[in-house]
């Protein structure tokens, strides 16, 4: 058997795997190493799945203008999008392995190997990884390695040079024990066998793999998140008072003034949602406090629980993006349990860390200042806080932009100093202090929009969380600023929208906004990006008016 595979990929003459098939085993050897490391994953960790942990090291090495672009470009999209090209580069390089192994199966076992070892180092660089993970891309190495040779051996074979040589032929070797090896493997008399031979092991395969990713996936979430969420029943002891009337001008245009939980906004570096079941949960509160304390998720539902609305708006959003909602969040108060473990002079940042290793840095001022509404989050909008919106809890601190307070999937706080740590976001250049910037919005007309001409309703809306907003204006053409008609103050962390009519003559137009905080702070038209602390500026819409 041996003497004959090697008289095939060493003799001068030795046939070829025809271009589908040479792509096939290379396609098929790849599927069936994830799903194997992907299944091998769920057992363990699933975060050490091979093809989660290349990505999730993907996303921590990106530069921040790639992954801004990718916000920017994909939205909340952006990982599906990153997960499709990575599915596209790795079947790439597969089907590449493939074909540059018509002869010998060397290169793709090379390329394999390679694979696997990337993915070995993806998962030991993962920060919240133990050792025992890398059984996972291993697994993967191993099957990968395995299937490749297997199915190349399989696969059927043309004689180079000779005409028609696409046309498949039998290389049968498990028969070789039993027949006459040379003479089976250059039998040309059957054509066809060797082929449909191939074709149904390599049905076989692919419906393996299916399959084994698939167990993978069931196996992976075998931790219940839902049923854990759908057994809790919050029941705020101070709820929020209720939603004045007014406080949205969604028919004209602005968004609801409470977002419903699927629509609310979503930015995180996690590739694969995190899995914590409430009875599972621990917070670990340490650092520099006069006593460490372990909180568990009863802890939480025996303390006041007390609902606050909140605007939540995240760093990265341009002047005018979308990333900013609002809902009412339900929690315990974070500065009764930092006093509680009494926070020692001369702290002056808490660390979090969320399950998955993201870490963010909140000034303790913030959460310490007597009329403090900081929470460890548990519900919005009166369930259980969504699975991507940091289940079973999360961290909520107003006034400030999402990547320095509002920590999903929390697992730990401690009490330290700006000077001793930088969080993610922060050893990545953006600032480690990030208030909210008072900004408005155009939400009608849309940029580019053709709106009849004469009587027109713009309206937007605009925030300056822990301040208030006091007015907004606009002004058509560079012409006047004019006040806008602000809808009913809900409280000073929330948004406000606004409404005004115009008069508009027929033809092209631009509009521009501007709020004014109630610290008598007007937004002026200086641009900033939104790295490092916030963009700032003006949002302008150029529109047309039809006659
Ligand atoms: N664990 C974790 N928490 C996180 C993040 C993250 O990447 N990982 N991103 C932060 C950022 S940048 C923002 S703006 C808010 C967004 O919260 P949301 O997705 O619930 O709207 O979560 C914050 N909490
Ligand atoms: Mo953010």
């Amino acid at each position: 058997m041996n003497a004959t595979r090697s008289r095939q990929s060493s003799g001068p003459a030795a046939p070829r795997l025809p271009l589908w098939a040479a792509a096939a085993v290379g396609l098929l050897a790849v599927a069936a190493a994830l799903a194997s490391g992907h299944l091998v994953a769920a057992l363990i960790d699933p975060f050490a799945s091979p093809f989660l942990a290349v990505g999730n090291t993907a996303i921590d090495l990106t530069p921040h203008p790639v992954k801004d672009f990718a916000i920017r470009t994909f939205g909340e999209n952006d990982k599906i999008v990153l997960l499709a090209g990575m599915a596209f580069v790795i079947a790439a390089a597969a089907a590449l392995a493939g074909l540059l192994s018509r002869r010998s199966a060397l290169p793709g076992t090379l390329l394999a190997a390679m694979l696997g070892v990337l993915g070995v180092a993806a998962v030991l660089t993962r920060p919240t990884l133990g050792t025992i993970a890398v059984l996972a891309p291993l697994t993967s190495l191993v099957v990968g390695v395995l299937v490749f040779r297997w199915l190349h051996r399989l696969a059927p074979r043309s004689s180079a040079g000779k005409p028609g040589a696409d046309e498949s032929q039998l290389v049968d070797d498990t028969v070789d024990s039993v027949g006459q090896p040379e003479t089976r493997a250059l039998d040309w008399s059957v054509p066809g066998l060797g082929r449909r031979r191939f074709l149904i092991t390599s049905t076989a395969v692919a419906a393996a793999a299916g399959t084994t990713a698939m167990a993978g996936q069931f196996v992976g979430g075998r931790v219940d998140v839902e049923a854990s969420r759908r057994a809790i029943r919050l029941v705020p002891d101070e709820p929020a008072p209720p939603i004045p009337a007014g406080a949205d001008f969604a028919e004209d245009g602005t968004p609801t003034f409470i977002t419903s939980n699927a629509d609310f906004y979503r930015v995180d570096t996690a590739l694969s949602v995190p899995r914590t079941r409430a009875q599972d949960w621990r917070l670990r509160v340490h650092g520099m406090v006069d006593r460490e304390l372990v909180l568990t998720y009863d802890d939480l539902l025996n303390r006041p629980l007390v609902e606050k609305t909140i605007s939540l708006c995240c760093v990265s959003n341009e002047v005018g993006g979308p990333y900013i909602s609002t809902t009412n969040f339900i929690g315990v108060s974070l500065r009764d349990i930092l006093a509680e473990a009494g926070v020692q002079q001369g702290s002056d940042q808490l660390a979090t860390r969320s399950v998955d290793g993201w870490t963010c840095g909140t000034p303790v001022e913030d959460i310490m200042k007597p009329d403090s509404d900081a929470l460890l989050a548990i519900g919005m909008n009166g369930e259980p806080l969504p699975a991507e919106h940091g289940f079973p809890v999360r961290m909520v601190v107003p006034g400030l932009y999402g990547f320095v307070s509002a920590t999903k999937w929390l697992v730990d706080a401690e009490l330290t100093t700006f000077a001793d740590f930088d969080a993610y976001w922060v050893k990545r250049d953006w600032a480690r202090r990030a208030p909210i910037k008072t900004m408005s919005r155009v939400d009608r007309p849309k940029a580019f929009e053709q709106v009849p001409a004469g009587r027109f309703v713009a309206a937007g809306v605009a925030w300056a969380q822990h301040k208030g907003v006091d007015k907004v204006e606009v002004r058509v053409d560079g012409g006047p600023w004019q006040a806008t008609k602000l809808s009913s103050e809900v409280n000073v962390d929330t948004w406000r929208m606004w409404r005004v009519e115009l008069d508009l003559s027929a033809g092209s137009h631009t509009l521009e906004v501007r709020a004014t905080d109630r610290t008598g702070y007007t937004q002026t038209a200086d641009r900033a990006e939104p790295i490092p602390d916030g963009a700032a500026g003006w949002h302008t819409i150029v529109f047309t008016a039809r006659p």
